[in-house]
């Protein structure tokens, strides 16, 4: 494992190994099982091509009506626990003693992207996010704390996790492109991004 520094953000490089990143896999498809993944729509009123389900306290959604966290899936059942697999690594890497009250999970099939943003939508900046990526590479892109200006990218394997925390918090960030079927964790392709948040 190696560890990376670009523009604040910690990237572990290989973090997980084969077997744990299956173990968390069966966790993000057990919590999918009771909240299926939806296409949110953004504020402006086009679905989002990555899709979501959440565990923890909280979930992110967005609609017409802007983004923000809520604390029920759209189906109306509450979001599952955040399983222990996902809860150790934040545990292991976050640097800090309080528990992620919401672990988002995002679904990139073939096409999907994440525009540069920043996760704003918190209440107290001091907690880092913690992101886990799994199956197939993406390639993610690290900008400034302001809009425009320079940006560095990386390609997120399997396994990665990276810390945004400190000066890196507020920075933009995105995802431009997967390599779809790059890895075989997924059989039918695709990467799963979780991000382990403190919400309230
Ligand atoms: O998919 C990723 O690597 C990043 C996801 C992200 O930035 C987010 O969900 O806010
Ligand atoms: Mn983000």
């Amino acid at each position: 494992m190696t560890v990376l520094r670009l523009r604040g953000f910690e990237i572990r490089k290989q973090y997980l190994n084969k077997e744990t990143q299956k173990s968390v896999l069966d966790a993000v498809r057990a919590v999918a099982e009771t909240a299926p993944v939806f296409s949110p729509m953004t504020p402006y009123g086009k679905p989002m091509s990555v899709r979501m389900t959440s565990c923890g306290k909280f979930g992110w959604f967005s609609d017409r009506s802007g983004y923000r966290y809520v604390s029920a899936h759209p189906n109306g059942t509450p979001w599952p626990r955040i399983p222990a697999p996902i809860l150790d690594i934040w545990e292991a890497v976050s640097g800090v003693t309080r528990a992620p009250d919401c672990c988002l999970i995002n679904f990139y099939g073939e096409g999907a992207r994440m525009g540069l943003h920043q996760d704003k939508d918190e209440a107290d900046f001091q907690w880092p996010v913690v992101s886990v990526s799994l199956g197939d590479e993406g390639l993610f892109r690290i900008g400034q704390r302001t809009r425009g200006g320079t940006t560095e990218s990386l390609w997120l394997q399997s396994g990665d996790v990276v810390v945004m925390g400190g000066e890196a918090r507020l920075t933009h960030h995105g995802v431009d492109r997967i390599k779809f079927k790059s890895s075989s964790l997924l059989p039918k392709g695709g990467r799963i991004n979780l991000t382990l948040r403190v919400v309230d």
